[in-house]
């Protein structure tokens, strides 16, 4: 190995171990939303942008850029937030790049949050992948490990220190994977001269889309008064026609205070209402938040309206902050996924966050889009496969409601190195900022906390335990599942799942070209794992690539007619499972999304039923027939 080159990487995974430090969660994340006490001002737009592409990508730290404008440090382009840097420009090495990239941008705070001392400034990054450092004005603010989640720091005290100045945001962040990053990767460095420049190396992952890098979710600033609601937790039932809402308030900023809580219907008629840090809100004639197609008013959100009354010595300060919360419930039987003690079952999607030159950048026209296909289709329910998606887009699954499984980006967990105590509690972590933030959506209806790991390995069962047991002690009102793909699988994480998700691609990945197999594998598939655990089973995945607009008949794989006819053969199955443990469905995928180059992929991977600019292939029509039916066969309300 060269000596460059290893010092390359022995600074990028030191650089990764030595930030990479967990910190317990020391607060709550609740999404920023204006209220008369708090206001926010959104830095979406174009940021200046500069890759570190020196031999051991740390030149931005031995230069410290962040002390600087970064136009000042050397040539930057404009990168639009939120968005991947990846496809934005012509340059290749960019696409490709790994390690640090560096953005800044100027904000001009507004006077009075900085002249107000009773006013908290909060910055917060919606996501940035993979780890992230940021600075205000040359300091360093916060920094944190994962690509999917929210993370911000009180900068209030820093914008105060030089009022007339604007606030220099500089944020770092570094794609690198390693063996203990969620996903996991590896850096390999090919050693051989003769074939290779020196200090060449490639990063090497285990999961099946591109690693897109970059913020990729709104960046904002948000106030809050001094004394702030920080956090809230619901949790909701129902006995015959009350609702209950179990709450916890939490305030943070010190001086004794009130709490008062309000709970108004969606035409913001007064419910309900309380006092104090926690309690219950009794609903009479509760309407239930009910899964789209299962009842006419789908989607059913109150609004929980915290306010709170500090009073110190020299001052009072109110804040408040309005949750919109569902009520319902959901429960697992051997057999069954019960809503509101109705059988619910899946037919849905497994999607991506991704799309054309934007890569994974929030995008509302693009969210509106799949929201509104995903109705045409008659999708009830999505997987947020791999990783946790936007918040936004669990708001949209509330008021539509679709139904979630939430997944953490536990993805590719292959390499018996993955399984160590580093990244046991990295995933851990993950597990409690996903639940933090996500634990108030009605629309969450189970937690997945990996997909297809290798747990036929000798440490996976105690890390499945102790991951699982983890979550359930996190939330006790939500089943916990993770999706296999083989029985061998099973053996060891399967005892402590509530729901058996399973993925399979038969006639695809084995017996290619092969549909007349379809039937007897698949059953016997499902019949052995029902009988090995006694547990309702979800088909997580299944499909076939097609390139849009290849025909032939009989089907050959890679065309239309291939992909409608193998899911036709998995769909005969599922009908005669359904009455009996089988409960749902979810195509892989729902558009066609980017993978990192290889033979298996012609530009991405093409078991989308729509293109990756969301327009139908054949397997659309034949999918929006099929899960109308089943809406009506299985989603109207049953008798009591
Ligand atoms: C899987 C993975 C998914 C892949 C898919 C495929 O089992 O969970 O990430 O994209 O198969 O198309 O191979």
């Amino acid at each position: 190995m060269s000596v460059p080159g290893s010092f390359a990487v022995l600074r990028l995974l030191w650089l990764l171990s030595v930030f990479g430090t967990v910190l317990p969660l020391d607060g709550g994340m609740l999404f920023p939303r204006e209220s008369s006490f708090r206001e926010v001002k959104e830095l979406n737009g174009l940021w200046d942008f500069r890759a570190d592409g020196s031999p051991n990508r740390n030149e931005g730290f031995e230069k410290a850029w962040h002390k600087r404008q970064l136009a000042e440090t050397g040539p930057v382009i404009e990168m639009p937030v939120p968005a991947s840097y990846n496809d934005i420009t012509q340059d290749p090495t960019l696409r490709d790049f790994i390690g640090w990239v560096w953005y800044d941008r100027e904000v001009a705070v507004p006077a009075r949050w900085i002249s107000d001392q009773g006013t908290r400034v909060v910055l917060r990054v919606g996501s940035a992948h993979y780890y992230s450092i940021v600075w205000v004005n040359g300091e360093k603010v916060t920094e944190h490990e994962g690509g999917h989640l929210p993370f911000e720091a009180e900068i209030s005290s820093l914008i105060r220190r030089e009022p007339t100045k604007p606030c220099r945001i500089t944020i770092a962040v570094n794609n690198t994977l390693t063996l203990e990053t969620l996903p996991p990767g590896t850096i390999q460095y090919m050693n051989d001269s003769s074939r290779y420049p020196d200090g060449f190396f490639v990063q090497n992952m285990d999961f099946d889309f591109f690693n897109y890098a970059g913020i990729h979710r709104p960046v904002l600033l948000y106030t809050t008064p001094k004394v702030y609601v920080d956090d809230i937790t619901v949790e909701t039932n129902f006995m015959d026609n009350t609702g209950l809402i179990r709450y916890k308030v939490s305030v943070q900023g010190g001086f004794s205070n009130t709490l008062n809580i309000t709970l108004m219907d969606k035409d913001g008629h007064f419910v309900a209402s309380s006092n104090g840090s926690s309690g219950v809100l009794r609903v009479v004639d509760v309407k239930l938040w009910w899964p789209y197609l299962m009842h006419e008013n789908p989607g059913y959100l109150y609004s929980m309206k915290v306010h709170l009354i500090a009073v110190s010595e020299t001052s009072t300060y109110e804040d408040e902050y309005t949750l919109p919360l569902g009520i319902r419930t959901v429960n697992v039987t051997n057999t069954q996924f019960l809503i509101n003690n109705k059988p619910f079952y899946f037919h849905g999607v497994n999607k991506h966050e991704d799309a054309d030159i934007r890569g994974r950048g929030f995008d509302w026209p693009l969210i509106v889009k799949d929201f509104n296909l995903m109705k045409w289709l008659g999708v009830n329910s999505f997987r947020t496969s791999h990783y946790p998606y936007a918040e936004e887009i669990l708001q949209m699954c509330d008021r539509h409601g679709i139904v979630l499984i939430d997944e953490c980006p536990g993805v590719g967990i292959k390499d018996i190195r993955s399984f160590g105590n580093a990244s046991l509690s990295h995933h851990l972590v993950v597990m409690d900022e996903l639940v933090r933030r996500d634990k108030n959506h009605p629309s969450v209806v189970m937690w997945s906390v990996a997909n297809e790991p290798a747990s036929e390995m000798p440490p996976a069962e105690f890390y499945f335990k102790t991951l699982i047991e983890h979550t359930k002690a996190l939330d006790r009102t939500r089943p916990v599942t993770y999706v296999t793909i083989a029985e061998a699988d099973m053996d060891k994480g399967g005892p402590y799942v509530d729901v058996v998700c399973v993925n399979s691609y038969f006639a695809w990945y084995f017996d290619q070209g092969r549909l007349d197999i379809v039937p007897l594998q698949l059953s016997t598939h499902f019949e052995n794992w029902y009988r090995k655990y006694q547990r309702p089973i979800i088909q997580s995945e299944y499909g076939a690539d097609a390139v849009p607009g290849l025909h032939m008949d009989p089907p050959m794989m890679f065309t239309e007619e291939y992909q409608n006819a193998l899911l036709q053969s998995y769909h005969d199955v599922f009908d005669q499972k359904r009455n009996q443990y089988f409960i749902g469905e979810l195509i892989w995928n729902f558009a066609d999304f980017m993978t990192a180059q290889g033979i298996y992929r012609v530009v991405g991977n093409k078991k989308g039923i729509f293109t990756r600019q969301r327009q139908p292939k054949a397997a659309a029509f034949l999918l929006r027939k099929r899960y109308w039916r089943l809406a009506n066969e299985t989603g109207r309300l049953l008798p009591d």
